[in-house]
């Protein structure tokens, strides 16, 4: 086996060992109570789902193993010259639950390098979509015709046993994780740049040649790049990417489908496709205030508009935070340093100063603060990376860090199908008369 897949089945099998101790004396514990109300509205605060790689803490933001975003760029190895965290490291640390060495981030790149293979089916079939169609289904599109290629579909074919299915996951996620920047690139050059595409750099990191191929070739956007593909890479098990990744994969789905499943989730502009409607919402602002520098009485004016008109306004809110998302200030820490003067992202600062009395004056919204979306586009448009219906698909490979890392350890577990329960009004009224238990 390879090195890293030795150190992670060595933890999972210690892990699985551990977990197995804790819910023998503890498994009747009780960790929460479930409101009806919790029920019919988005199951929101209820603890019912087991993720290894990160956890979110309301106030404090998003942990990776342990380790906050200001951590993870001190500690996480960098490219050469670079100061931002190679997403490498990360994808290691939520792998293995270690901080990785230098060797090891460098060694994931050359995994990488090697398994990027992508075969010409997965072009040909982006290729019959209209250029029109949304980059986000061209690319689960191409997730869902790179399938052929899933050792798991293989191996459960052939009718491997419960114990090693950890293996072919593994070995799928490493798999799709290496060629999701080829297939991102693809589909920005086809729909964006007259299909006029660019050769994979051997010698770059995997956000690093992402950027080339794309045909960003500064060292500050490749260096924007590494940052985004860290910070976006997972936020606990509970979001819609995250979970139904997970649930899918619980039907032991492989991790194609299961990725391609949670993608489907992310392209909501709910979830992340709020990075585009973030840059539209300021595009349009712009364009109706005829100023592409707006003071902030403007921009308090046109939330009005947007909230009036029954919208929300996107980058604000969260369904789990309840302060400024540190991936926001992480993204407006790049801005200070490469672009402070940049009209685009001085509105978006200002737009933070804004937005959040107007949302708490609402006395409805819990969180009226900048999530990661808030700030992300102005980042990309500084460096002419205009077209933003583009830029949930960034979010998606980077999201695949995560929640693949976290399929690996579903399987490393054995985690069963889940299949919560779930209940009608009609039963509930009935629960309320006092006919029965609807938990039963
Ligand atoms: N603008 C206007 N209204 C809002 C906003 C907002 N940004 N956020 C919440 N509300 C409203 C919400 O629509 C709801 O209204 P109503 O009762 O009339 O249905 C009320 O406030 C209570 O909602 P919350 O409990 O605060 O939020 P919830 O947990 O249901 O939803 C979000 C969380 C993130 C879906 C919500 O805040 C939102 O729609 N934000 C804008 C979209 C966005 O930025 N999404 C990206 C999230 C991050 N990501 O990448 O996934
Ligand atoms: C995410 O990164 O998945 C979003 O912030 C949404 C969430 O955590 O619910």
């Amino acid at each position: 086996m390879g090195i890293i897949k030795d150190r992670f089945k060595e933890k999972a099998d210690a892990a699985n060992a551990e977990i197995k101790d804790i819910l023998k004396t503890h498994g009747n514990k009780k960790i929460g109570e479930v409101t009806l109300a919790q029920a019919y509205q988005g199951m929101r605060g209820i603890t019912g789902l087991v993720t290894e790689t990160s956890l979110l803490d309301a106030q404090e933001g998003i942990r990776f193993r342990g380790y906050s975003i200001p951590e993870l760029q001190q500690l996480l190895p960098k490219a050469p010259g670079g100061g931002e965290p190679l997403p490498e490291g990360l994808f290691y640390l939520m792998l293995v639950g270690e901080m990785p060495t230098e060797e090891d981030a460098n060694h994931i790149t050359s995994v990488w390098q090697r398994r990027s293979h992508v075969p010409n089916h997965v072009f040909q079939t982006i290729d019959a979509l209209p250029i029109n169609t949304h980059p986000m289904t061209m690319f689960v599109t191409g997730v869902m015709a790179l399938q052929t290629e899933s050792n798991f579909a293989k191996e459960y074919a052939k009718g491997i046993n419960k114990k090693d299915y950890w293996n072919p996951v593994y070995d799928d996620a490493m798999d799709l994780i290496a060629r999701l920047p080829r297939i991102a690139a693809y589909i920005y050059r086809r729909k964006y740049k007259n299909n006029e595409h660019i050769h994979p750099n051997g010698l770059l990191d995997w956000a690093g040649n992402l950027a080339h191929m794309m045909g960003y070739d500064d060292e500050s956007f490749k260096e924007l790049m590494r940052l985004y593909m860290t910070i976006h890479a997972d936020h606990e098990g509970g979001n819609v990417s995250a979970h139904t990744t997970h649930l899918v994969g619980s039907a032991l789905s492989d991790p194609y489908l299961s990725y391609a499943a949670g993608m489907n989730g992310l392209a909501g502009p709910l979830h992340g496709l709020a990075n585009q409607e973030v840059i539209k919402w300021i595009f349009e602002m712009q364009e109706q205030l005829g100023t592409d520098d707006p003071t902030k009485e403007q921009i308090a004016e046109y939330v009005q508009k947007t909230l009036s008109s029954g919208k929300v306004v996107p980058g604000y809110g969260h369904a789990v935070l309840r302060k400024t998302d540190p991936r926001f200030t992480a993204q407006m820490e790049f801005g200070k340093k490469h672009m402070a003067d940049d009209k685009l992202v001085n509105t978006v600062w200002k737009v933070y100063e804004t937005v959040p009395p107007i949302l708490e004056s609402l006395g409805k919204v819990k969180n009226p603060w900048p999530n990661v979306d808030a700030h992300s586009g102005a980042l990309l448009v500084h460096y002419g990376l205009v077209e933003y219906e583009f830029y949930t698909v960034l979010f998606a490979v980077s999201r695949a860090l995560g929640v693949l890392a976290s399929l690996c350890w579903d399987r490393a577990l054995g985690l069963p199908i889940e299949r919560p329960k779930s209940v009608t009004t009609e039963a509930v009224k009935e629960w309320l008369e006092g006919k029965g238990e609807i938990w039963e």
